[in-house]
């Protein structure tokens, strides 16, 4: 067995952090609770066609869609995982309207944690693979207890960010701002071991990742560019190969891995777009970056975005560097 197989992620956030002198602690534990979280979470995930957990609630969430028993779970054990630490202020999810606030009987610390808890969710039933987005940042407000203000920093002062696919195996992929590794979950020891070492992202992409059913409502600089990566050119790869899950996380992990761009941009239906600044661009956006790519809303770099609202949504452009600067001349008129 080789060293790097041993390498829990316990251990590789002390390491990472052991960089920092000034460190407390505080930091390492949240992200070591959050790999706790992800692991009861995949026990669930694992059980889900066994247990009468499938399914809708019979809820709508904020956004006026579905919630089913999975979401509701999967947002229930981050939040009893995370609200007794003393390691966060407040935090919010794509499942509530307003910040959860930590309670009254417990202290409050300098972070704050933003979560999807379960990405993909209409495709649970299917057994198709879902994940868990989350992004950490720096409480800014004064005061023990965090404030909305908190929540709405743009993603360039993210501290950390990361997903958990429940794939074909559990893996945990996250950024401290020094690089994205991966760590899969060995269920036999229950621990995550680390798997991809600082993760680069191809710069060209192979693979483009789109609802393509929606191209009628597209602006015709999205269409034209669809239509560019469909047409074959030697020197440039083209076409790219058609790959979409509709989960984001899958997806945007795959081309993480092979190179590639995922594009849900603003359409007639969805004028701001559909995915979330505060809970899937953002976070993303931060890993894409580290690993060489780029994310864009067509205009400006996602992480340069100011939320005014918690559940604001953007147009997304994310993965390889050069497919990502493409799209965005197309949409801007350039090509
Ligand atoms: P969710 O957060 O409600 O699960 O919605 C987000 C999902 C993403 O995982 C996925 O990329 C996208 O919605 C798919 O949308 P569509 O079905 O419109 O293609
Ligand atoms: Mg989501």
């Amino acid at each position: 067995m080789s060293l790097k197989r041993l390498m829990t992620i316990e251990r590789h956030i002390i390491e990472q952090q052991k960089e920092f002198p000034a460190a407390t602690g505080e930091f390492s534990a949240l992200l070591y609770d959050i790999a706790f979280a992800a692991k009861v979470i995949s026990r669930d995930v694992r059980k889900a066609g066994l247990v009468d957990i499938l399914g809708y609630t019979g809820s709508e969430n904020v956004q006026g869609e579905q919630v089913r028993k999975l979401d509701e779970f999967a947002d229930e054990v981050i939040f009893k995982a995370m609200d007794h630490t003393g390691r966060l202020c407040c935090m919010a999810c794509e499942e509530r309207e307003e910040i959860i606030p930590i309670p009254e009987d417990f202290k409050c610390g300098h972070y704050v944690l933003l979560y999807d808890p379960l990405d993909g969710s209409s495709n649970i039933d299917a057994n198709v693979s879902i994940g868990t987005i989350f992004s950490i940042h720096r409480k800014i407000s004064p005061g023990e207890r965090g404030t909305k203000a908190d929540c709405l920093q743009p993603g360039n002062k993210q501290v950390a960010a990361g997903y958990v696919i429940y794939g074909s195996s559990t893996l945990l992929v996250y950024t401290a701002g020094r690089g994205v590794h991966g760590f899969t979950l060995d269920p036999t020891v229950g621990e995550f071991l680390l798997s991809h070492e600082n993760i680069q992202i191809p710069p060209r992409a192979t693979i483009y990742s789109v609802n393509e059913g929606n191209t009628n409502n597209w602006e015709e600089g999205m269409q034209r560019y669809i239509e560019y990566i469909k047409t074959p050119d030697k020197a440039t790869g083209r076409p790219y190969s058609s790959r979409y899950i509709g989960s984001l996380v899958a997806d945007f992990h795959r081309n993480l891995l092979y190179g590639g761009v995922f594009l849900y941009p603003a359409d007639k239906k969805s004028p701001q777009g559909k995915l979330r600044v505060l809970y899937e661009a953002n976070p993303l956006a931060f890993l894409v970056e580290q690993a060489g790519g780029l994310a864009s809303d067509g205009r400006q770099r996602i992480l340069d975005i100011q939320p005014v609202d918690l559940h604001q949504r953007t147009p997304l452009l994310i993965g390889s560097r050069e497919a990502v600067k493409e799209a965005e001349e197309f949409l801007q008129g350039k090509r």
